[in-house]
């Protein structure tokens, strides 16, 4: 009996995977056929995939093809495969032409013509693309455009701010200081206005009918947030909090370990976000800066209802309400929290989760970060892991956010209840609500 192996993502499976498959099978007796796993593509850089991994499974057993479907996790797999099943052939198509040649050493490689005319992007690309209009000023607005390039399906197309740019980012985008414009061209708006202009930009979006990602704190209250979300579900719309964290793979699985006892139980996190950077210029003070994402594993982890709070701040210019450090200490019945958060300070960018049988460490940036550690008492238990992060984890947050609009559902990557409590933590800081202030003002 030969047998034939061959991987592939086979995401939107179209003709041309199925010729693939319909000839990888008269090469021999027995087919199988390996499918990459969304992680294993995310770190291969394909981070478009419509189909998870079962609807792809799904979809190739579906073609009575294989005769054993595997799945593609990381890289080198393909040898241990090969050795493992005895495989006599593997065979991909000819765009892979001389990229598996060390397969050789184990078995036949075979390269098959590709079909030409289709492919899984430009299934993708009939779907209309999503318009997506920038609302404001903010040192990352660069960083977005060039993230949503590697995005199929979105184009940033316009630019709303109050004044002029200086020189565009890009030719191709238009400006316009009138919201209304914008509006009337794009599908949904990223707002990166400062703080106190997110409740009417996103509630100006949501009335007219556009979706809208919007930088944290998505309003200055509870109360305005969660009426910003009654009305984007009222309107069938999707409202998202775009805290870059969240899409992080590494974040997300560090949480879940906490979260499933690797450490014990949890007694406190304690997170820190700094950087020098002048604040009255940017418009946006150290709390809304950072405590969004600061307060992210705080409130994933031991949820919104702790029992007390204070704020420990030190002004640069309390008129303008500008901090140039908070420290945020949160009480809870199980645990406590410290946030620590500065542009008028420097400290480590570390987020360290402890418990009863060790903690998770994040080096800085962590709220950007694709590694962490979990440690133990005894040094030879610790384990190291390591998640691809391309961007900053901007273009995931795009394209979940783009996933959201086609799909209609919020994939809560940041839930509603923490986008609220995060904008009370704001303005409860504004209020002066809990907070002891140290060190003298600059005026
Ligand atoms: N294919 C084809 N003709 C097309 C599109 C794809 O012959 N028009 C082939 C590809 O060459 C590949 C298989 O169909 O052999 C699956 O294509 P993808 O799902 O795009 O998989 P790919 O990213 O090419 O992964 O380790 C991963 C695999 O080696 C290939």
């Amino acid at each position: 009996m030969i047998k034939v192996i061959t991987y592939g993502t086979f995401d939107m499976l179209h003709y041309g995977h199925i010729r693939l498959l319909e000839r990888a099978k008269a090469l021999g007796d027995y087919l199988i056929v390996g499918i990459t796993s969304d992680d294993y593509d995310k770190t291969r850089g394909k981070i478009n995939n419509h189909q998870s991994l079962m609807e792809r499974i799904t979809a190739v057993k579906a073609t009575g093809l294989a005769d054993e479907i595997l799945v593609e996790e990381y890289e080198g797999q393909k040898i241990d495969d090969i050795r493992r099943l005895g495989a006599d052939i593997f065979t991909v198509g000819s765009d892979w032409v001389g990229y598996f040649d060390y397969l050789n050493e184990y078995c036949k490689v075979i390269y098959l013509p590709r079909t030409e005319g289709i492919s899984s992007t430009e299934v993708r690309a009939e779907k209309r693309k999503l318009r997506i209009g920038l609302v404001g000023t903010a040192a990352f607005r660069t960083k977005f455009i060039n993230e949503a390039k590697y995005v199929n399906g979105v184009e940033v197309v316009g630019i709303y701010e109050a004044r002029q740019p200086s020189e565009p980012e890009e030719d191709s985008l238009f400006y316009t200081d009138n919201y209304d414009e914008l509006l009337e061209k794009v599908d949904a708006v990223y707002i990166l206005s400062k703080p106190e202009l997110h409740y009417e930009h996103t509630k100006k979006a949501l009335s007219v009918g556009k979706h809208v990602l919007c930088e944290s704190p998505i309003a200055c209250t509870g109360k305005q947030c969660g009426e910003l979300y009654d009305l984007a579900r009222q309107r069938g719309l999707i409202l998202m909090d775009a805290i870059k964290t969240a899409y992080s793979t590494a974040y997300e699985r560090l949480l879940l370990m906490a979260k499933g006892g690797k450490i014990g139980r949890v007694v406190s996190i304690d997170a820190v976000c700094t950087s020098l950077r002048d604040s009255v210029m940017s418009e946006w003070n150290s709390m809304c800066s950072w405590a969004p994402a600061a307060m992210l594993p705080v409130f994933q982890f031991f949820g919104v209802n702790y029992r007390d709070r204070i704020f420990f701040t030190m002004f640069q210019d309390r008129q303008k309400n500008i901090d140039a450090y908070t420290k945020i200490d949160f009480v809870y019945d199980t645990g406590v929290a410290s946030v620590k958060v500065a542009q008028g300070a420097k400290a480590e960018g570390e987020l360290i989760i402890t418990g009863t049988k060790g903690y998770i460490y994040v080096p800085a940036p962590w709220w950007k970060t694709d590694y962490f550690e979990v440690r133990f008492e005894n040094p030879e238990d610790n384990k190291r892991f390591f998640y691809q992060l391309d961007g900053e984890g901007i273009r995931y947050e795009i394209v979940a956010f783009s996933k959201a609009v086609e799909s209609g559902k919020d994939m809560n990557y940041v839930s509603r209840g923490i986008s609220e409590a995060i904008a009370g933590v704001i303005g409860d800081f504004n209020e002066r609500k809990g907070l002891i202030e140290i060190g003298a003002a600059a005026k």
